[in-house]
Parts: structure tokens; sequence; C-alpha cells
């Protein structure tokens, strides 16, 4: 049975989004349309969003005129689900010192930064390794980056493939580790205990009793940071291409009947 919370939904399916590139542009906010959308959307199904990004950031970009990002989902699941909320109260959650401890963190975020140095990238900026909760973020030009740079660093990086490399490099120091090295993003890389993927988020919604999970998400390709939870048999996944196209299938499935 769905929880009595979710009773004035007239589907007890559940709806989870990706947000860069799937609700919104990249690191950008979202549209009024997704907004109406959204609300529209949450008087007939269950919603709620999956993003790589901790909450700080989500919240940036999903608040409308300051309201709290965590009432106006359903569940709201940042860092892949490491930290979550079900209609604006926390879940537990862990942590990835924790996992992985201070002995082993050290030689790794060592290792990082000094790569990081070596880079001979046109240009670097600062805020290199971003500690989070359930992960930590590694940027070769730094979080600090402008929008311009941002586009800059991800052209260049096509072109020649240094976060593929870096992360190949990681994998084989730290094999040991069991960690997922993903590229979700345009200027770094998450790094995370294998199985802290978004698929994470799931084992907060899988006994709530939901008919459905559908999950919509732009980098749904192997190597993806969706590729795990849209792959994933408890989900029905839906690949789209930008946050106007997300809309389209909503509409489609959801709000048009
Ligand atoms: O949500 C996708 C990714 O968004 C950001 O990536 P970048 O700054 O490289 O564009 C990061 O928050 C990253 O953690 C996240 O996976």
């Amino acid at each position: 049975m769905v929880s009595s919370e979710f009773a004035d939904r007239t589907h007890k399916k559940l709806v989870l989004f990706d947000v860069d590139g799937t609700l919104t542009p990249a690191r950008r906010t979202a549209s009024p349309e997704m907004i109406q959308i959204l609300r529209d959307l949450r008087k007939k199904v269950v919603i709620g969003f999956v993003g790589g990004s901790d909450l700080v950031k989500i919240a940036e970009q999903l608040s409308v005129n300051g309201s709290n990002v965590v009432e106006d989902f359903d569940y709201a699941f940042a860092e892949n689900g490491l930290t979550a909320y079900k209609m604006g109260k926390p879940l537990a959650s862990q942590s990835f010192i924790n996992y992985i401890g201070e002995d082993r963190y050290k030689p790794l975020v060592n290792f990082i930064l000094h790569y990081i140095a070596d880079m001979d990238i046109p240009i670097k900026r600062g805020t290199f390794v971003e500690f989070r909760n359930g992960m930590i973020n590694v940027s070769p030009i730094g979080r600090n980056a402008t929008v311009q740079e941002r586009n800059e660093f991800e052209a260049y990086d096509k072109q020649h493939g240094l976060r593929a490399a870096f992360v190949k490099v990681l994998q084989e120091k730290y094999a040991d580790y069991d960690l997922t090295f993903s590229i979700g993003g345009q200027i770094s890389f998450d790094v995370f205990p294998r199985g802290w993927d978004k698929t994470y988020a799931l084992r907060h919604v899988e006994d709530q009793g939901f008919e459905e999970i559908h999950f919509f998400g732009d980098k749904t390709y192997k190597g993806g940071n969706d590729y795990e939870i849209f792959t994933d048999p408890r989900t029905i996944g839906h690949s789209v291409s930008s946050p106007d196209d997300t809309i389209r299938i909503l509409k489609e499935l959801f709000l048009d009947n």
C-alpha cells in the first residue's frame, strides 16, 4: 500500500527526475513552464528528483522565489540519494568519509591534487575537490568556473579526453578501494563507493508500494550517471534530450489525458 501521505494522488506511481539536462539546462534554473508542469504532475502522481549535485546547488536550480525545494517535491534526493528527504523530512543517510576512512581518503585526495597540479589545461580556477556527504567531486578547471568557462572546458575535454584519462588512472591506482568514477556533468567527475550511484535512491522508495517507478534522465548511456537507475529493473526509464523533451513526454504519458 502506498503511504497515506499520498492518498490525494490519482495514480499510485512515482516519477523521479534527474536534474541537469532533464529538469533544467546544465547548472541553470528550471523554466516557469517546467515548474508549472511539475505542479500539475504532482496532483496526479508522486514526484521526486535524483541529482548528483549537493542539495544547496539543486535548490538554487529548482527553488521558486525562495521556496523550499524539499517541500516542492515529495522525494528529494541529492548526491544520488545519500542526502534524502520525504515530504520535507530527512531520511537516514551514510557518508563517504565514514565508508572510506581517513587513512584511505588522504592518499587518494593527495594524489588527485598532485595530478591536477600537473595538468596543462588552458585555464584553472578554484575548488578542485569538493567534499560532499556521499561523494567527492573532482574538477580539473575547478568548481568556481563561470558558465562560459564551463562550456569552454567541456568542449576542450571532448577533444582531449582529459577526464576520461584521469578516471582511468584513478581506477587502476585505487582498484582496491572499490569506487565508481562517474562523469555526469560538464567540468568534473564524481567519486563514490560502488553501488552509491543513483540506484542508491531506490532503496528509499522500493518498499513504498508504488505500482510503477518512472525515471527521466539525459545521461542514460553506459558510463553516464543516469545509466544504472535508467536500466534498473525497478524503474521504467525514459531517456530525454533536453528539459523540453521531458515536458513533451510528461504531457503524453501523464497530463494530456
Ligand atoms: O548532475 C550532474 C553533475 O552536475 C555537476 O557536474 P559539473 O559541475 O561537472 O557540470 C556536479 O554537481 C556533479 O556532481 C553532478 O554529477
